[in-house]
């Protein structure tokens, strides 16, 4: 996988996009035009691991569908024409209607120095807080939470931590495919110390199950009660720190008053679980002092997702299991610089550098640093918000950055109303495909990862650079460059006369050392990063903050038993169990897969990725699924009083009963039907306003498939309107979909011909009519190999995927052509199955084969098929495939 040794210039050292563990990565460009990507074995984040997304990146750098040119009402300008229009626009809506009339919705994948520049801009000299992020999406119950809990946003844990414990209680994080690296040091800490005991909580039986000796698949929302019974339990069994509480904390006699208010019986109604259950948890926790509690999205993006966080908080203040090696409360972050973009004040509701909005003394300190104008006294607008402030008129003016809000945010067909009533929307993107471009009426073209400059901050509080490898293409330009000269065109010409992102970088760590004398004051300071010159930048090894100029770093966070609040006290939150609603309906929780990134900007590019999972999909239980008729592998279409949905089915035990689950990455690009956040209600929760992404109440039936159909293409088949289903994939030699439609073809031919680019009469067009079952299969050959194909059946279509996108672009033999109209391998090309490994391209049946030949282990499986052998992202699947021993989907690719 890695050519470095072949490439004459040293790798550039850098830092993968993608998720918050932040790894390490050492990218080099090739002679021949591509990038060879590896793992840093020097970054103390992953030690020269990666996982399937990080080992794809070179697949994902290509200028196939890159923004290049700026463009107002989709046409070409030049620079100074968009940058001109975007100043004016602005300052003449704050002029006519007042700061704030205006709004940015920004990025948890912008570096720290384009963030920072954003909030300066729009809280200093705009004069107005209306600058959100789609971190209120991600991170705001977590930085409401600590904040409550701790009086600053402060992540006390690191990832040895994570190692140290003896128990690692995983809360609403899918781990093995969300974080798979600090997963995989997760496995090998467990591996080299057996005692060590993983409790999973979830409502799903995640791939992160693999490695738990306890999965509680708690009700939706169960956590606050599940926490709160914990408390009492951890008072009860006599395992709280009364020494602890009374020097370092106040509150806890009420947050105890609200977990003993529960009964038993409340408990278990509350979380959907058994009493055995949940004694098991609760007496594990009281007997193992190192216990980190590690959450994610299960937690945050919930109406009760800040109560969430403090009912978990409260249980390691109770106990004093915080501030001690493998102990803590540990909430990951999702996007590459979440943190980052919390340490600028990135949040509507924070300002800069962790100080608060609504306290005078802070404001104090950034209006005198900056020097700033009309600095901005209140809160701006959370995302939720600020988009229904968009779509009644409030907005006059909104800039979109990094973010792709028509897709991701919850109902999203409502973003598309809003923006498209909006009278002026900028777009900063990198990607020319993404949907909400359309939007746009002035378009950006942003510099991408390998091209872009600066820092991120990952889960653990530590920064790291993202240094350029490849030269910025087209007329593309970085973040921070295009909100400087778009603020200097607005009359702010000496706070944004920045030149490099290093100058940017030493603004904010002096920001976050001004006037933070007293041992306790702020959390955050990066003083020992005030001074540093443009070659210290550069060289900037990945680094823990606090970074003080003035005393050395503590060792760990809250060692000392000092807190932010005034009193120097942590507080235990009292929270109570929330309301269950009693609707009717199914209850639609969604998240991520393995292998695709978010909207798929992306990962959409990759056909390695693209091959693990191709095509949206819902999770449905058995029962539930048989009570509307529904089989594996048929269309289900899903509508709430929001939107509607069309997605495949995956019949499967893993969820409860009453509830479905579906992935949010499915764009207009790859899946017009497929996008689930069009379903989401934009229920928030009362304190931090984030969405309650996972359980919105949806209604689900057949969608009614009057045919199915696969093909495979060179081309990107074109017009797939003749399908009311459709879902795209690149698959490597060209691309791959899934159609339906609800209609019955009348000319199956002329449809076949259609899409595979063909003549109705040209030679290579082969077919094949199956009088039998009513199907169709088509093959375009030209010049003996294969263009083309195309499988149409009344039924979903039963042919193997991995076979048909192998063959695209291959020479065929008669054998071939035989194979491929019967949509089979053979005994000399076996069928591969659903892609589990992506990096080695290994599938189901090649597993299942290797299993048949003796092998037993995930050891033994990768010796015989070199599965799991780079990333090993994968080996939860193979673990779970040597577990079931079952037959893979043949009809599907899903793990
Ligand atoms: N492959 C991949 N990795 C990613 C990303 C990606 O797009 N793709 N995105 C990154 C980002 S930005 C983020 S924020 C993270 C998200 O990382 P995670 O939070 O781990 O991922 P999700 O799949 O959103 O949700 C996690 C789990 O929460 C569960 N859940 C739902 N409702 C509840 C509940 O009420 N209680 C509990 N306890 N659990 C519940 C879901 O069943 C799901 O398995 O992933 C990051 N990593
Ligand atoms: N239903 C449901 N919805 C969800 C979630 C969920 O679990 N369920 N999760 C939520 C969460 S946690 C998150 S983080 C969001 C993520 O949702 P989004 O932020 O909308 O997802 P991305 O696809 O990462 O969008 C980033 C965009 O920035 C562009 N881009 C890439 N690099 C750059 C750059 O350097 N500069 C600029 N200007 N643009 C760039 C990309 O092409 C892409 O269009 O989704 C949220 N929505
Ligand atoms: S775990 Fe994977 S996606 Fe996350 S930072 Fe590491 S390589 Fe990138
Ligand atoms: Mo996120």
């Amino acid at each position: 996988m890695n050519d470095l040794a072949q490439n004459a210039t040293p790798p550039t050292r850098t830092t993968c996009p993608y998720c918050g563990v932040g790894c390490g990565v050492l990218a080099s460009p090739m002679p021949d035009g591509s990038v060879s990507i590896a793992g840093d074995p020097d970054h103390p984040a992953n030690l020269g691991r990666l996982c399937s997304k990080g080992a794809a990146l070179g697949e994902t750098v290509g200028l196939e569908e890159r923004l290049l040119h700026p463009a107002i009402e989709g046409e070409r300008v030049s620079w100074d024409a968009a940058l001109t229009a975007v100043a004016e626009r602005f300052s003449a809506a704050v002029r006519d209607h007042g700061p704030d009339a205006v709004a940015f919705y920004c990025s948890g994948q912008l570096l720290t120095e384009d963030y920072y520049v954003a909030n300066k801009l729009m809280k200093g000299f705009i004069g107005s807080a209306n600058i959100d992020t789609n971190s209120r999406l991600c991170m705001s119950s977590s930085v409401a939470g600590h904040v409550r809990a701790f009086g600053a946003d402060h992540v006390p844990v690191s990832y040895e931590d994570m190692e140290a414990a003896d128990l690692v209680v995983l809360v609403g994080s899918n781990l093995a495919w969300c974080h798979p690296v600090l997963y995989q040091r997760l496995v090998a800490a467990k591996a080299a110390r057996p005692a060590m005991r993983v409790v999973v909580i979830d409502p799903r039986r995640s791939a992160t199950c693999d490695i738990a000796d306890l999965h509680l698949a708690l009700a939706a929302d169960g956590d606050v009660p599940l926490f709160l019974g914990l408390l009492a339990h951890l008072h009860r069994a006599g395992a709280t720190d009364p020494a602890f509480l009374d020097a370092h904390t106040t509150g806890f006699g009420a947050a105890l008053g609200e977990a003993l208010a529960l009964t038993a019986c409340d408990l278990e109604a509350a979380t959907g679980l058994s009493a055995p259950d949940l004694l098991a948890f609760f007496d594990l926790v009281a007997q193992t002092p190192r216990t980190v509690t590690l959450w994610s999205q299960g937690a945050n993006q919930s109406a009760s997702g800040t109560d969430k966080v403090n009912a978990i908080v409260n249980c390691h203040l109770a106990t004093g299991r915080i501030g001690k090696p493998g102990a803590g409360p540990f909430s990951i972050t999702g996007q590459p610089n979440a943190m980052g973009g919390r340490e600028v004040g990135g949040l509507a509701n924070m300002l800069a550098a962790h100080m608060a909005i609504e306290n005078p003394a802070h404001r104090e300190i950034v209006r005198t640093f900056w020097n700033a104008p009309s600095l901005s006294e209140k809160p701006g607008l959370k995302a939720v918000d600020l988009f229904r402030a968009v779509a009644d008129g409030r907005i006059k003016a909104l800039w979109i950055m990094g973010t792709n809000p028509v897709v991701s945010m919850p109902d999203a067909d409502a973003i598309k109303a809003a923006l498209a009533a909006c009278p002026f929307v900028v777009v900063s993107e990198a990607s020319a495909t993404a949907d909400t471009l359309a939007f746009a009426h002035v378009a950006l073209p942003a510099a991408a990862w390998g091209e872009k400059n600066g820092t991120v901050t990952n889960s653990e509080r530590r920064i790291s650079r993202q240094r350029p490898f490849l030269d910025m293409p087209g007329e593309a330009r970085p973040d921070w460059w295009i909100l400087s000269a778009v603020a200097r065109r607005m009359g702010f010409r000496n706070a944004f006369a920045y030149h490099t992102p290093a100058e940017i970088f030493a603004e904010h760590a002096a920001l976050t050392a001004f006037r933070n004398e007293a041992a306790t004051s702020r959390d955050l300071d990066l003083g020992a990063l005030a001074g540093l010159d443009a070659a210290a930048y550069e060289a900037l090894a990945p680094l823990r903050w606090p970074l003080s100029a003035r005393a050395a770093a503590p060792a760990r966070s809250f060692a000392d038993g000092r807190f932010f609040h005034a009193d120097g006290r942590a507080r235990l939150v009292p929270v109570a169990p929330p309301k269950r609603d009693a609707a009717s309906g199914f209850t639609l929780n969604t998240g991520r897969v393995r292998d695709h990134w978010h909207t798929m900007t992306r990962t959409g590019l990759s056909p390695r990725l693209s091959a693990h999972i191709a095509e949206p999909f819902l999770e449905i239980h058995p029962e539930d699924a048989a009570a509307l008729g529904l089989a594996d592998a048929d269309l289900a279409r899903l509508s709430s009083p929001h939107g509607e949905a069309t997605l495949r089915c995956l019949v499967t035990d893993r969820g409860r009963r009453g509830a479905v689950f579906a992935p949010m990455h499915w764009t207009a690009a790859y899946a017009p039907s497929g996008r689930v956040d069009a379903l989401v209600e934009p229920r928030t929760d009362p304190v931090s306003g984030q969405p309650a992404l996972k359980a919105s109440r949806v209604s689900v039936e057949r969608y009614p498939a009057a045919w199915y159909g696969f093909l495979v293409s060179t081309r990107k088949p074109e017009p797939l309107s003749v399908a009311g289903y459709h879902a795209l994939a690149r698959t490597r030699g060209g691309w791959r979909a899934e159609i339906a439609g609800a209609t019955r073809l009348a000319d199956p031919a002329a449809v076949a011909a259609a899409l595979l680019g063909a003549e109705p009469t040209e030679p290579g067009l082969l077919s094949y009519d199956d009088a039998a079952t009513g199907s169709h299969r088509f093959a375009l050959v030209r010049d003996g190999r294969l263009d083309g194909a195309l499988w149409l059946s009344p039924q979903p279509v039963a042919v193997s995927r991995a076979f048909a996108a192998e063959k695209l672009g291959a020479t065929l033999t008669a054998l071939d052509r035989a194979r491929l109209l019967a949509g089979r391998g053979g005994a000399d090309g076996p069928d591969k199955g659903a892609i589990v490994c992506s990096c080695m391209n290994i599938g189901a049946n090649d597993i299942l084969a290797a299993m048949a030949k003796g092998a037993v282990s995930v050891e033994a499986v990768a010796a015989q098929t070199r599965a799991g052998t780079n990333c090993g992202s994968c080996r939860s699947e193979i673990r779970a495939l040597l577990a079931r021993a079952a037959e893979p989907r043949e009809t599907v690719q899903l793990a």
